[in-house]
């Protein structure tokens, strides 16, 4: 190890923050920049599936709440695409790598929404999970990751309780809205889980990513946090959860769960999922169709630069 490595990982042993202009190891930054752009793109293709029922919103009070949401998404996006251009990245780079396939995004995108229950469900699920993994990296080792995080934590936690609502009522509506509560969590509760990746034994970055204090629990401790805070909570709802195996266990003092199929995880993974083209192609259209405004933006910017310029 040279001194500036070790320099380093004494700042991160000490729990103290790395910051832009910090001394970092290459692979650190490339590692921070890979999970924070898969991070970003995740929130921004995350606004797809919810975007689909704002239209179809029940009531004018549930549409307020859902696009409020959903633009809370872009801005996490904005927060963490911000986050990744202080490791250098090129925003635009990052975004070309979205739409070729080249960077990755959460595999919970790519599952259909097919009722206003699946607007519960992930709510109440999707940005369950999200929370508990991100709860975490509000003391991830990089200060600009971590403060975004906080903010971040915060509208999800706001999410999760909009998502537990939007199910408490149809749960305790009438039985078809109920059986569309429970539809929506059977087809929900698996893809879920697979959103905290692979298991520990079959994850190749944990390690490192541990070691540098990017990552600070495993991806099966996190899972099994969020099957123990998820298990009560489906109890209050009145629904149950679609796996026979839950069950508490004394010894462990966590909930014992089902085996999880990780092939399917791989498989959305690759592009197989049933959402997958669909989700990349609506975002590269949109992206598209938006670069009037991004040109527009430029030119704006250019033309108060020149003024200032001749102001001064
Ligand atoms: N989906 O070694 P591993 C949100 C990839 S946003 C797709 O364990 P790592 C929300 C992984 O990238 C949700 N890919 O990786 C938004 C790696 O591939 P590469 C997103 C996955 O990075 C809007 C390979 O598999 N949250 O919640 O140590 C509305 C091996 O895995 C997945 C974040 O991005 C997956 N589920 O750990 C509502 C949080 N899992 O890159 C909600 C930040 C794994 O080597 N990210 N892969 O080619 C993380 O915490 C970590 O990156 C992960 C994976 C736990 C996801």
């Amino acid at each position: 190890m040279t001194s500036q490595e070790q320099d380093f990982q004494a700042l991160v042993d000490s729990d103290q923050r790395i910051e832009p202009r910090d001394w970092m190891p290459e692979a650190y930054r490339k590692t921070l920049i890979r999970q924070i752009a898969q991070h970003a793109h995740s929130e921004i293709i995350g606004m797809q599936p919810e975007g689909n029922w704002i239209s179809r919103a029940p009531s004018l009070r549930r549409k307020a709440i859902l696009m409020a949401k959903v633009q809370d998404e872009a801005g996490h996006g904005l927060y963490l695409y911000a986050a990744a251009e202080t490791l250098g990245a090129d925003r635009a780079d990052l975004l070309d790598m979205l739409h070729n396939g080249r960077q990755k995004y959460s595999s919970i995108f790519n599952y259909p929404t097919l009722t206003w229950a699946d607007m519960g469900a992930i709510g109440w699920l999707v940005d369950g999970a999200a929370i508990v993994n991100q709860v975490p990296l509000c003391r991830c080792s990089y200060g600009p990751y971590a403060r975004a995080m906080v903010r971040v934590c915060k509208e999800e936690s706001f999410h999760q309780r909009q998502g537990f609502e939007i199910l408490n009522t149809l749960s305790h509506g009438t039985p078809a809205q109920h059986d569309m509560a429970q539809d929506a969590v059977n087809r929900w509760w698996w893809p879920s889980l697979m959103m905290f990746g692979p298991p520990d034994t079959d994850s190749p970055n944990s390690a490192q990513s541990m070691a540098w204090g990017v990552k600070r629990f495993s991806n099966d401790d996190l899972r099994q946090r969020f099957v123990d805070m998820t298990v009560p909570q489906s109890e209050a709802l009145g629904l149950t959860l679609p796996d026979p195996e839950v069950a508490w266990n004394e010894k462990r003092e966590s909930y014992d769960f089902g085996e999880i199929d990780f092939t399917e995880l791989f498989e959305v993974i690759k592009g197989n999922g049933p959402c997958n083209k669909a989700r990349v192609e609506h975002r590269r259209r949109a992206h598209n169709d938006g670069a009037w405004v991004r040109e527009a933006a430029s030119a704006y910017a250019a033309k108060r630069r020149t003024a200032s310029e001749t102001a001064a």
